[in-house]
């Protein structure tokens, strides 16, 4: 039996969920049974059909409207459904119930998305992701909708459909797909020096995650706090994996898009199955009213962090994913998120991204889900009771008893009555606005390059590399040259380094500065030149928690293992470390020279789960190559065995190979050097029944990845 939480029962209890069909008679969705589902009715076995077959009828019309408007952003998602627990009481700063009390639980479902991709397309690309968590509290729905990623392209919300048009598929032929490495959306990042920041995390391993379960999640606008004597605290939400943070490398990434496009879905679909449930920890950065101008940036502007040196995060929950979902359709293509969904406790602030969602998911939502009721969609529903005067609309499932359905009224007694703020009532935080109505940008948005830089300098050298090596991928894929030198124009300002391995690698001279901005939203009677990109002096010049190198967790928990075998292997070798890997929580998966059964040396069976052929070095995050001398001398012969190993030392990736394997170092790009230069790269390669083997090859795993070992450059896998 699976388990089951508190929201999946309450939705049970709504008599939504039906089970698969076993043990009933097939029916029309009129409850009629069906005694021939194989055949339309026709005149005569060699005639038309008949318009009449209406069992045939209401199976193709319901066929015919399966699909739905894919979202406009985000149509790639996996969700699942978990449990939020706070650590402690918040209620100093924020009358949210669910952050109320320690040990306080609410249920939750979470989206993880790419952003660009149509919704078939592959979860490795080079993208941000989408974080959106639905809080399912006692007051009424919270949504955290986040993304992995603290900063936006864009500070103002009206420049979201360009941003959005420019980065999907060009319209004249829909090329390319699921990807930012084409003429348009560089003309339009280069014209907005306002996307630099974002441009670095995506560019580094942030932008290609090893899984759902490793990333950060942010809510990138500053939010108010209100405590239930009115008092503000703003904040910036983020979301810590307890696996730590990892990305894969460019090269893994566009091989598993072919190998296998659901990778993310799928690691998070087998992570819940086998009870690994993904956890995250809630963290908040808490800033005090007063202190609102401190900061040499605007808390109001999107593309900028509050550096964790500067203030720290204060970790106050954990989530824990424990169910995947029932039905993807009915949960995670239906779930309908919104930042407006909020409760009594948190509070917008006026960022103009943020102001602009507002208005953004509401009016999606009518056009993806069809109408004013999708609220009622059981994945959206609250648990807190609802009770309003709202009728009617498309697909309403609630039947309302009474006459009254106004406000205010004596024929219901006055009910629904509003509540008081003493008794949970949401109440707006009353903020003294006094200004003028303009369409401009303030001036303390225009610095939009220091942080880019502070990201870049807090990067360790292999990440700085990746960076350099995304750009130039990136760019390469531009056709207009202009474009191309206009960008890097544009990353002169972040770091000189940067752009002048950019430029080598596109092969042009590193240009001298950016051009200038196009000025927009400057006031008429402004001086233009105080619009001028500004470089604020930064307190912080490096940020560990920037960097993912620098912020490693050690643990081999989850991590994925291939063992390479074929016919003979040692079975002492490979049980030996599978025990050893297995006690440390990783996941072992034999790969055999063809799949089924394998005889072992010593006459017993086992079965592989992979074969060469079904599988790829890059779907796993370290490979064993057990003992056996004549496994060994199949693996010899198989060139995709070669590849494997070759690929996985090119990708930084641990390797352990033990007795009659070593014998393949010979037919290995990497493997003419001595054990010990092995193993300071992550090469361990043992005779058999050395006792320290496994250690040494788990602690290699828990350091994920080997970024400065020799001679991955010149493997040509
Ligand atoms: Fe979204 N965004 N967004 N966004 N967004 C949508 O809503 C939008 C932004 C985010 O798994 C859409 O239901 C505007 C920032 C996530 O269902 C749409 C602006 C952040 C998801 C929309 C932004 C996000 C969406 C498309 C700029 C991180 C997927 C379908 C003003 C804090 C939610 C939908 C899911 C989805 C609009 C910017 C996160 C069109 C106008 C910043 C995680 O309403």
């Amino acid at each position: 039996m699976k388990k089951k939480n508190e929201k999946n029962e309450k939705l049970d209890q709504l008599s939504q969920h039906t089970e698969d069909g076993r043990g009933h008679k097939l029916t029309t969705n009129q409850g009629v049974p069906i005694n021939d589902n194989q055949h339309t009715l026709s005149v005569g076995d060699r005639g038309p059909s008949l318009l009449e077959d209406i069992i045939f009828q209401e199976k193709m019309t319901h066929f015919d409207h399966e699909r739905i408007p894919e979202r406009v952003v985000h149509p790639r998602g996996s969700g699942a459904h978990g449990v939020f627990e706070a650590y402690e009481s918040m209620a100093k700063y924020t009358k949210a119930d669910f952050l109320s009390k320690a040990g306080k639980k609410t249920p939750v479902f979470v989206r993880f998305s790419t952003v660009v991709g149509f919704r078939g397309s592959s979860d490795l690309a080079r993208d941000v992701r989408g974080f959106a968590t639905k809080f399912y509290t006692d007051q009424g729905n919270y949504d955290l909708v986040a993304n992995n990623m603290p900063v936006f392209f864009i500070q103002d919300a009206m420049k979201f459909p360009d941003l959005v048009h420019s980065i999907k598929p060009e319209p004249h032929h829909e090329m390319p797909q699921a990807t930012a490495a084409h003429d348009t959306f560089w003309d339009f990042a280069s014209l907005m020096p306002e996307s630099t920041h974002v441009l670095m995390w995506i560019m580094s391993g942030r932008g290609i995650p090893r899984s759902y379960r490793m990333m950060e999640g942010f809510g990138v606008h500053t939010f108010k706090w209100i405590n239930d004597k009115g008092k503000v605290t703003l904040v910036k939400l983020h979301w810590k994996p307890v696996l730590g943070v990892h990305g894969v490398v460019w090269d893994e990434a566009q091989k598993i898009s072919g190998m296998d496009p659901d990778f993310h879905r799928r690691d998070l679909w087998e992570a819940i199955e086998k009870g690994q449930y993904p956890e995250f920890e809630l963290g908040v950065q808490m800033v005090a009213e007063k202190d609102e101008h401190k900061f040499n940036f605007d808390l109001l502007d999107p593309t900028k962090i509050i550096p964790e040196e500067e203030v720290p995060v204060k970790i106050i929950g954990k989530m824990t994913l424990n169910r995947n979902p029932d039905n993807f359709f009915a949960e995670t293509e239906q779930v309908a998120f919104h930042p407006g969904h909020i409760v009594p406790g948190i509070d917008f602030t006026n960022d103009p991204l943020l102001q602009g969602r507002l208005f953004s998911y509401i009016d999606t939502q009518l056009k993806r889900l069809g109408g004013p009721n999708f609220h009622e969609i059981p994945i959206n529903r609250p648990i807190a009771p609802q009770h309003n005067n709202q009728r009617e609309g498309h697909m309403r499932q609630q039947i309302n008893r009474g006459r009254t359905a106004y406000d205010p009224n004596t024929l219901a007694d006055g009910y629904p009555a509003q509540a008081k703020e003493k008794d949970g009532g949401f109440t707006s935080h009353t903020e003294k606005i006094d200004a003028h109505k303009v369409r401009a940008r303030s001036k303390s948005f225009t610095d939009y390059f220091s942080q880019a830089t502070l990201f870049y300098n807090s990067q360790t050298k292999a990440e700085k590399q990746q960076i350099i090596d995304a750009f130039s991928f990136e760019l390469g894929k531009v056709e207009n040259e202009d474009i191309r030198k206009r960008m890097v124009g544009q990353l002169t300002q972040v770091d000189k380094g940067l752009a002048e391995g950019i430029s080598k690698n596109l092969g042009f001279k590193t240009p001298a500065g950016p051009q200038k901005p196009v000025q927009r939203g400057v006031p008429a009677d402004a001086n233009p030149s105080d619009y001028e990109p500004l470089k604020k002096k930064q307190k912080v010049k490096i940020d560990p928690a920037l960097s993912m190198e620098r912020s490693l967790k050690k643990t081999v928990k989850t991590r994925k293992i291939g063992f390479l075998i074929g016919e003979g292997v040692d079975e002492e070798s490979l049980l030996k470390m599978r025990a050893a890997l297995l006690a440390e929580g990783a996941v072992v998966e034999i790969i055999g020279t063809h799949l089924g059964e394998f005889e072992t040396a010593s006459g017993k069976h086992l079965k592989a789960d992979k074969s060469l052929s079904t599988a790829g070095s890059v779907l796993y995050d370290a490979l064993f190559v057990p003992a056996g001398k004549r496994s060994i001398q199949q693996l010899k012969g198989q060139g995709k065995a070669l590849v494997f190993l070759n690929e996985a030392y090119k990708h930084y990736k641990p390797i352990a190979m033990e007795g009659e394997a070593r014998e393949l170092l010979g037919m290995l790009h990497f493997g003419n050097r001595s054990t010990t230069e092995l193993e300071e790269d992550g090469v361990i390669v043992q005779e058999k029944g050395h006792s320290d083997l496994a250690l040494k090859f788990t602690t290699a795993i828990a350091q994920h990845r080997f970024w400065y070992r020799t001679g991955v450059d010149e493997i040509p896998a």
